[in-house]
């Protein structure tokens, strides 16, 4: 062989050496989830979990108007019950259908059966974290509490109002359906077809451990948030809910609780409490006009004074509760009336004669408020907003 045959050999072999070297030796979700179309409107996400060490996935249902390109997306998490999965609810038609009455998007993660919580069966209630952040990321969702809510059933419905409770500062609304919300417990004194056997591979055998894990134990944290509670009339989990609904009554948290004809039933009770969660996730999404910061339902230019003059404060409750939810009254806030500016709520019954919007293009406005804006905040990564349908 001539040297010049052999060097080309050489220098491929080496390329060849090198580019393996280079290759992951297994492939890595983390960076990159993959995405695939289930249905129309619904996705699966795969994605390697470094809490749990394996790959997992969550399915997403998509609002009629979702745009990747705007930030902010309202958004319901969605919890399975024990012995179901990410796809139980979206693979069938009548709960998927239910499903995409949301206006906003809607995550199903895949929990196995972990109660949703760390615990000696795996942890769980981190995963759950690091799952929302991966879909907090890949679909823009919203980081206001206004516009994030979480529900699920049965052992979901446990692990929603658990999540809430222990992420009280993340959501507006939690809803339980056929939920086992006053558990673990010693349920001698319940009936004996309102019972549910300890699960001791979560929450040991030992009864001391169980008071920590008993949502009924922790109301004090939903206050603030709208709580809908939903049973079946021959449910297992009906005494439960009834002695949740009193704890909450008994710490003046405002909730309602629902009984709808049915067990603890996937295919009765849960199929019928669907769309009570949606209608009720959206009349809590839409309740706060963004923006909106004298509350009397349309975005104009008193509310960029209300904004101004509060400019600083701690509290967003000096702005009708109408930001972001987030750092007090700050430049975020400005945006969002910005971006919302002449939108007008769906609850505006009777707007006052001739309050409709006025000039909203009004550059001067745009100027003043820029000028302001540039001499009162440090202004640094503001976010695009989303206005829910109207
Ligand atoms: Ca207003
Ligand atoms: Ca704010």
């Amino acid at each position: 062989m001539r040297p010049s045959v052999i060097t080309a050999l050489l220098i491929a072999k080496l390329l060849v050496a090198a580019l393996f070297a280079c290759a992951p030796s297994k492939r890595s979700f983390a960076d990159d989830p993959v995405v695939q179309t289930l249905y129309n409107r619904v996705q699966m996400v795969t994605f390697r979990s470094t809490v749990l060490e394996q790959d997992k996935s969550f399915t997403v249902v998509l609002p009629q108007n979702y745009d990747a390109a705007i930030d902010d997306w309202p958004v319901l998490f969605f919890l399975h019950g024990s012995g179901r999965h990410e796809r139980s609810l979206v693979d069938v038609q009548s709960k998927r259908d239910a499903l995409k009455a949301g206006n906003y998007v809607t995550i199903l993660p895949d929990g196995d059966r972990s109660w949703w919580i760390d615990s000696p069966y795996g942890d769980y209630g981190t995963y759950l974290e690091e799952t929302f952040a991966v879909a907090e990321n890949l679909y823009k969702l919203s980081s206001n509490p206004k516009h994030r809510a979480i529900t699920g059933w049965s052992m979901g419905g446990y692990g929603a109002v658990r999540y809430a409770q222990t992420h009280a500062d993340e959501f507006s609304a939690v809803s339980p359906i056929i939920g086992v919300i006053d558990y673990p417990r010693d349920q001698s004194s319940f009936p004996e077809d309102q019972r549910y056997d300890i699960r001791t591979e979560i929450f040991t055998s030992n009864p001391s451990n169980w008071p920590a894990h008993n949502p009924m134990n922790f109301v004090q944290d939903l206050s603030g948030m709208s709580v809908q509670l939903i049973t079946g009339t021959t449910a297992f989990d009906r005494t439960m809910n009834q002695n949740f609904s009193a704890q909450l009554t008994a710490a003046d948290i405002d909730h309602t609780l629902t009984i709808l004809e049915g067990g603890h039933s996937f295919d009765v009770t849960l199929e019928n409490a669907i769309p009570l969660v949606v209608a009720h996730t959206n009349a809590v999404f839409a309740e706060t006009l963004l923006g909106d910061f004298n509350g009397d339902n349309i975005v104009n230019l008193a509310d960029y004074t209300v904004w101004r003059d509060n400019l600083g404060a701690t509290d967003e409750s000096l702005i009708f509760s109408a930001g972001d939810g987030l750092n007090g009254v700050d430049s975020a806030d400005y945006e969002l009336w910005k971006t919302n500016f002449g939108a007008v709520s769906a609850n505006a019954s009777s707007l006052p004669t001739g309050s409709l919007v006025p000039e909203p293009g009004s550059l001067m406005v745009f100027a003043i408020a820029a000028i302001a804006l540039f001499r009162t905040t440090k202004c640094s990564g503001l976010r695009r907003t989303f206005s829910p349908p109207r």
